[in-house]
């Protein structure tokens, strides 16, 4: 089965977390990290600091990896394979552009009605600075109908 490399990049300086409102295409109508498929050729690294530039106008310094996901839908046989990663610094003003609207968000109040369904089962250990592996089976209307999620010492 085809599978598609994708990144998701969040800055956590605690207790603020910036996300985008995705205003089009994958996702529109959720807050979300910044990201987007690795082109060919591509890092993921390199990848996950341009999608940030292109969607919010941000400069991402130096990146960790912490998480990788396999979302897979049962409309598609598709697996998307989501790396996750921690900025630690970063330039600029977050600011919007034709696919996200960043906002800052106190991480006590985090939206996650309004976000990806799987994003409160692994946001906490994001928040808490752990790494984690696992996989999200998504049916009708991206309910969730699966849940793999393991905690790793190393990625
Ligand atoms: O947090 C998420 N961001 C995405 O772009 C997709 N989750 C997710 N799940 C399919």
């Amino acid at each position: 089965m085809p599978k598609k490399i994708l990144t998701l990049c969040l800055i956590h300086q605690h207790p603020r977390i910036l996300l985008g409102m995705k205003k089009r295409g994958f996702g529109a109508g959720r807050w979300n990290g910044f990201g987007g498929k690795v082109q060919p050729g591509e890092t993921i690294e390199a990848a996950a600091k341009r999608e940030f530039l292109e969607e919010a106008s941000v400069k991402v310094g130096d990146i960790e990896k912490v998480g990788i996901l396999n979302f897979e839908f049962q409309s598609n046989p598709e697996i998307l394979e989501c790396h996750i990663f921690h900025a630690l610094n970063f330039e600029g003003e977050p600011a919007e552009s034709d696919e996200m609207k960043p906002q800052w968000f106190e991480v006590s109040a985090i939206p996650f009605k309004d976000m990806w369904p799987d994003d409160i089962h692994w946001m906490p250990l994001f928040l808490a600075g752990k790494k984690f592996t696992g996989k999200f089976l998504f049916g009708k209307g991206d309910t969730v109908l699966e849940v793999k999620l393991t905690e790793v010492k190393m990625l």
